[in-house]
C-alpha cells in the first residue's frame, strides 16, 4: 500500500546507513563460514586444527558471528531501508539515532569478537553458565544489544512520524512489519540484558562467585526463541510484501500478513521453556503450558504458508495457468529474486516439521542434546532465512548503491542457491540422521577418539563435511556477488520491489494497529507463563546453593 510520503527509492543518506550494516553483516558472514567449514572438517575425524587452536574455540565464533552478528546487523540494515522506503526518509534526529545504534553494535561486535579470538570466551553462542567468559565479552554483548535497542528506535520515530501525519490509516506494511520485529526484540531482549548484567557481569568481575544457573538459562531462553523469530519475520516481511511484486501478483491479503505479525509478537516469548524441557527444578505443568503456546506459535506460519501458495495461485490465474499446479510454471524461475527466496521458503517446510518434532515433549527427549537440533537449525536459519537474506541483497545492495543486478550476477545467484540447497541437504539431512542414532551436539566426536559406538556415526560425519565443503563455495559465490554488487556492477537504477494489496481483499481492520492492545496482551501472556515458574527458581535454587555453584 503505497502511501504519499512511501518513495521509489530510498535516500542516499538513509542507503548509506543501511550499507554499513551490511558491511559487518557479511564480514561476519566471511569468517563465520570459514569456521564452519574447519568444524565439518574436525569432526569429519580428517584434519586437525593447526596451532592448538580448540574446537570450541571456533564453534563459538562460528555461532557468534553467523547466529548473532550476521543476523543482527543484516536485520536492522534492512529494516532501515524497508521503513525508509515506505513510511519515508528518515528525518536527521532518526538517522542520527540510527548511526549511533550501528557504532555502539559495532563497538560490542569488536569487544566480543576480540575476546573469542583471544580464547578468553570460548563460551558457544549461548553462553551458559557455568562457562565463563572474560567479562569483556559480556560487555561488548551488553553493547550489542543496546545499540540494537537505539537502531531500533531510529525505526520507530520514522514510522511514528507517519502515523501522525496520517491519521487513521494503517501504515506502510513493510514499516509496519519492521516494527512489530522491533518491538519483539526489545521485549524478548530484557532477558539477556538482565541474565548479563545480573548475573554474568557480576560473576565475570568476581563481585559474586556463585550464578544461579537455572535462572540464569531462564533468562536466556526467555530471549533465545523469540530470537529466532527475530531472524525469521524479515524474512517474512520479503515473503509477504516484496515477493508478489517481483513475480507480478498482489499481497494475498493485508490483514493476515499483519495478523500473523501480531501473533508471534503475542506468542514467541512466553514459550522459552520448550528449550528447557528436559531440565529439572521447573514444575511439569508450566512446561506442559509453554508447549501449547508452542503450538499456537506454529499457526502464523501455516498462514504464512497459506498465504503463500494462495499469491502463487493468483498470480499463476491471472496469467492464464490452468489445472491444479498449472501455476508453478507461471513463476518467474529465471529471476534470482523470487528463485533465491523460494527454494528458502520451499526448505521451510521440513524445517517447520522438524520444530515441531522438537517442541513434543516426547520427541524432544529422543532429539534433544544430540546434532539433531543442529541439524534443525540449519535447515530454519542457516536455509530459508539465510537465502532469503541472500535473495534480499540481490536487490537490495544494488539499489543502496545505484547499481544493477546484471544477467551474469542474477545467474550466479541462482547457481549459489542451488549450491547452498544441495550442501545443507547433505549437511543439515545428515545431522538430523545421525542426531537420532544419538549422536551428540557441539562435540568433536571423530574416529580418532575411539568412542564405541561412534562407528556407526561415521557415514554421516563424512556427509556432513561434504556438505559443509559445498555450503563454503557458496560462501565464497554470494561474497563474489555482494563484493560485485556493492562496488563493481554497472550503475543504474534497481527497484526496490514493495507489493500492493489485492484490490479484492477486505480493508484493513485499525485494531491491527493498537499498539498498546497488542503490548499489554504480550505482557500478559509473559506475566502468565513465567512469573510462577521464575519464583519457584529462585526460590527453590537459590543463589549460593551447593548444586549451582560454579566450579
Ligand atoms: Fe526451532 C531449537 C521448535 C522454528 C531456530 N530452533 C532451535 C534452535 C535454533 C532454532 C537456533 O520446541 C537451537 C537452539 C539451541 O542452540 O539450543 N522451532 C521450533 C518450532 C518452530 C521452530 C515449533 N527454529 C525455528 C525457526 C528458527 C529456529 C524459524 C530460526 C530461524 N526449535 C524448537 C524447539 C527447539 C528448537 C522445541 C529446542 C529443541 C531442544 O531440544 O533443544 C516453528 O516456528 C516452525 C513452524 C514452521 C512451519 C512451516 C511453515 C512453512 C512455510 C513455507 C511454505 C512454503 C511455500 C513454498 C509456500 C509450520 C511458511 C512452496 C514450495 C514447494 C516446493 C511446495
Ligand atoms: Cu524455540
Amino acid at each position: 500500500m503505497l502511501s504519499t510520503t512511501s518513495q521509489v527509492k530510498v535516500d542516499p543518506r538513509d542507503a548509506k546507513l543501511s550499507m554499513a550494516h551490511f558491511y559487518v553483516a557479511f564480514i561476519a558472514l566471511a569468517i563465520g563460514g570459514l569456521m564452519g567449514l574447519l568444524q565439518t572438517l574436525v569432526r569429519s575425524g580428517k584434519f586437525e586444527l593447526p596451532g592448538g587452536i580448540g574446537y570450541y574455540e571456533i564453534l563459538t565464533v562460528h555461532g557468534v558471528l553467523l547466529g548473532l552478528v550476521l543476523t543482527t546487523f543484516f536485520i536492522m540494515g534492512f529494516q532501515h531501508a524497508a521503513v525508509s522506503r515506505t513510511a519515508g526518509t528518515h528525518s536527521n534526529a532518526a538517522r542520527r539515532t540510527g548511526w549511533i545504534g550501528f557504532w555502539v553494535m559495532t563497538i560490542g561486535t569488536t569487544m566480543a569478537a576480540t575476546m573469542i579470538l583471544m580464547n578468553k570466551a570460548t563460551v558457544l553462542y549461548t553462553f551458559y553458565a557455568p562457562l565463563q567468559a572474560h567479562w569483556i565479552f559480556y560487555a561488548g554483548l551488553t553493547f550489542v544489544v543496546v545499540g540494537s535497542w537505539i537502531d531500533g528506535a531510529a525505526q520507530i520515530m520514522t514510522y511514528a512520524k507517519w502515523r501522525k501525519a496520517n491519521p487513521g490509516k494503517p501504515g506502510p506494511l513493510l514499516s509496519f512489519m519492521a516494527v512489530v520485529n522491533t518491538v519483539l526484540w526489545f521485549v524478548c531482549s530484557l532477558g539477556v540484558a538482565a541474565e548479563v548484567l545480573f548475573q554474568l557481569l557480576p560473576w565475570s568481575l568476581g563481585l559474586v562467585d556463585r550464578v544461579n544457573v537455572l535462572e540464569s538459562r531462564t533468562l536466556f531462553w526467555y530471549f533465545g526463541h523469540p530470537l529466532v523469530y527475530f531472524w525469521l519475520l524479515p524474512a517474512y516481511m520479503c515473503w509477504y510484501a516484496v515477493i508478489p511484486k517481483i513475480i507480478g501478483g498482489k499481497i494475498f491479503s493485508d490483514s493476515l500478513a499483519r495478523l500473523s505479525f501480531l501473533l508471534f509478537l503475542l506468542f514467541s516469548i512466553p514459550v522459552g521453556f520448550h528449550h528447557q524441557l528436559t531440565e529439572p527444578g521447573i514444575d511439569p505443568a508450566w512446561k506442559f503450558f509453554q508447549v501449547i503456546l508452542t503450538f499456537l506459535v506454529v499457526i502464523p506460519s501455516l498462514m504464512t504458508a497459506f498465504s503463500m501458495f494462495a499469491t502463487f495461485e493468483s498470480a499463476g490465474r491471472a496469467k492464464g495457468a490452468e489445472g491444479l499446479f498449472g501455476w508453478i510454471k507461471k513463476l518467474p524461475w529465471g529471476d534470482a529474486r523470487f528463485t533465491v527466496p523460494f527454494i528458502g521458503m520451499a526448505a521451510f517446510i521440513p524445517a517447520g516439521a522438524g520444530g515441531i518434532v522438537n517442541a513434543s515433549n516426547q520427541m524432544d527427549q529422543v532429539v534433544h542434546n544430540t546434532i539433531w537440533i543442529t541439524g534443525h537449525f540449519h535447515l530454519t536459519l542457516a536455509t530459508s532465512v539465510v537465502l532469503t537474506f541472500f535473495g534480499i541483497s540481490y536487490w537490495l545492495i544494488p539499489h543502496l548503491t545505484g547499481r544493477k543486478l546484471s544477467k551474469a550476477m542474477n545467474k550466479l545467484a541462482i547457481i549459489q542457491a542451488w549450491v547452498w540447497l544441495t550442501g545443507m541437504t547433505f549437511m543439515s539431512g545428515s545431522m538430523h540422521a545421525e542426531g537420532l542414532l544419538g549422536a551428540p551436539r557441539r562435540s568433536a566426536f571423530s574416529l580418532y577418539n575411539g568412542a564405541k559406538q561412534a562407528a556407526e556415526w561415521i557415514p554421516y560425519q563424512i556427509a556432513q563435511a561434504i556438505g559443509g565443503s559445498i555450503l563454503f563455495l557458496g560462501i565464497i559465490l554470494v561474497l563474489i556477488i555482494f563484493v560485485n554488487l556493492a562496488f563493481f556492477a554497472p550503475k543504474g537504477e534497481e527497484e526496490f520491489p514493495v507489493g500492493e494489496t489485492d484490490p479484492n481483499a477486505e480493508k484493513t481492520p485499525m485494531v491491527l494497529e493498537n499498539w498498546k492492545l497488542w503490548i499489554g496482551l504480550t505482557i500478559i501472556l509473559i506475566l502468565f507463563a513465567y512469573t510462577i515458574p521464575f519464583i519457584d527458581i529462585i526460590r527453590d535454587a537459590p543463589l549460593g546453593s551447593k548444586g549451582f555453584k560454579t566450579w
